[in-house]
């Protein structure tokens, strides 16, 4: 059976990006036709300035969140990363495989150190260590597949570089992933500036969706995204992004096609409203469940336990096998 892996970093209140981009796949299609494993991945949280009260609520959340969402855990595996030794244990012998070079190139990292730098923040270490600990989160379950959205698509690349690498030196050890994007809304762009990503540790402002905005508010944000001075409504990404945006959101709510539904609409204003009452819609079920997991906090622990029992017993034989495959003495 095909094994996928994926995760989400506590690092703000979930989006509809986390929602379009990721989650609902893994509840529609993943947990059911896979051994999926996915995880409230805490460790990468650490990488910013960050306030440990926020990160360990956030972690909840996001875990309640995720099942809110529809993942079963009877049908796949929920945990919270820190849970299980295994990542930061693996993580450190790929560090001796990765190149310093190599991890410099990383978008990602460019991005992110260049805005600490430019604000005059301090860099972390970990910032341009973290990809080598998603190789980790991946290899250390023999995964097949991981489904993320197109920002994560070269740390997926990384993480086959460093298997590949890793089985060639010492021996075929790890299975070499592939990532997998969803069809439509691979990147929710934020409604305020199309042009870049709605992200959830991006500034709260009114460009992001989050799955547990009341109605009104996600109504006025969609309502007062930013489009463009035209008035035909046609699915160009490159010229029209706002309302490229737009379109993809409507159709991954409708399971539609964002240039056919294009040639429904006239005005930007009735795109808006028809996009506003579909992502309500598709929200409303996840907001009445989220409501009931977190009333009862101690049916969520006994399945992150459960959860991260079920991982360890996964993992656990796999680093094993690494860690013996470069050289270290097995313990007694
Ligand atoms: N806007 C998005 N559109 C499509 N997919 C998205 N994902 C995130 N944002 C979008 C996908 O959601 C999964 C979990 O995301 P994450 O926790 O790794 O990253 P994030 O939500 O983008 O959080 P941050 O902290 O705001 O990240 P950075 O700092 O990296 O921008 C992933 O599958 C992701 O692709």
């Amino acid at each position: 059976m095909t094994r996928i892996f994926s995760g989400i970093k506590p690092t703000g209140n979930l989006t509809l990006g986390n929602y379009l981009g990721a989650l609902r796949r893994w509840v529609q299609v993943d947990q059911h036709q896979a051994d999926a494993l996915f995880s409230v991945v805490d460790l990468h949280a650490l990488t910013i300035e960050h306030d440990p009260a926020r990160v360990r609520a956030l972690s909840r959340r996001t875990a309640a969140l995720m099942l809110a969402a529809g993942l079963d855990p009877a049908l796949c595996t929920v945990f919270v990363q820190s849970h299980v030794d295994e990542h930061a244990r693996l993580s450190y012998l790929l560090e001796c495989v990765a190149t310093d070079g190599e991890l410099r190139r990383m978008i990602q990292y460019k991005e992110k150190s260049a805005r600490a730098r430019a604000a005059g923040e301090s860099v972390r270490f970990s910032l341009l260590s973290y990809p080598v600990l998603m190789t980790a989160d991946i290899l250390a379950y023999r995964t097949d597949e991981v489904p993320v959205g197109e920002d994560q698509t070269q740390h997926v690349e990384l993480t086959r570089d460093l298997a590949v690498r890793f089985n060639q030196r010492y021996g075929e050890t790890f299975t070499v992933p592939k990532a997998t994007a969803p069809p439509v809304a691979a990147r929710v762009m934020d409604l305020q500036d199309p042009t870049s990503k709605m992200g959830k540790s991006h500034e709260a402002g009114a460009g992001i969706v989050y799955l547990l905005d009341d109605v009104d508010v996600v109504r006025k944000k969609i309502m007062r995204a930013v489009t463009d001075s035209g008035r035909e409504v046609t699915y160009d990404r490159e010229a029209r992004p706002g309302v490229a945006n737009l379109l993809e959101i409507l159709a991954a709510c409708r399971d539609g096609d964002p240039a056919v539904l294009a040639g429904a609409y006239d005005s930007y204003g009735a795109l808006k409203k028809d996009t506003a009452d579909a992502v309500i819609e598709v929200l409303r079920p996840l907001r009445e469940r989220y409501a009931a997991l977190v009333a009862d906090p101690g049916a969520m622990d006994t399945v992150l336990r459960e959860g991260a029992e079920r991982a360890r017993g996964i993992a656990r034989p796999v680093v094993d096998a690494a860690y013996a495959a470069v050289g270290l003495v097995p313990a007694g």
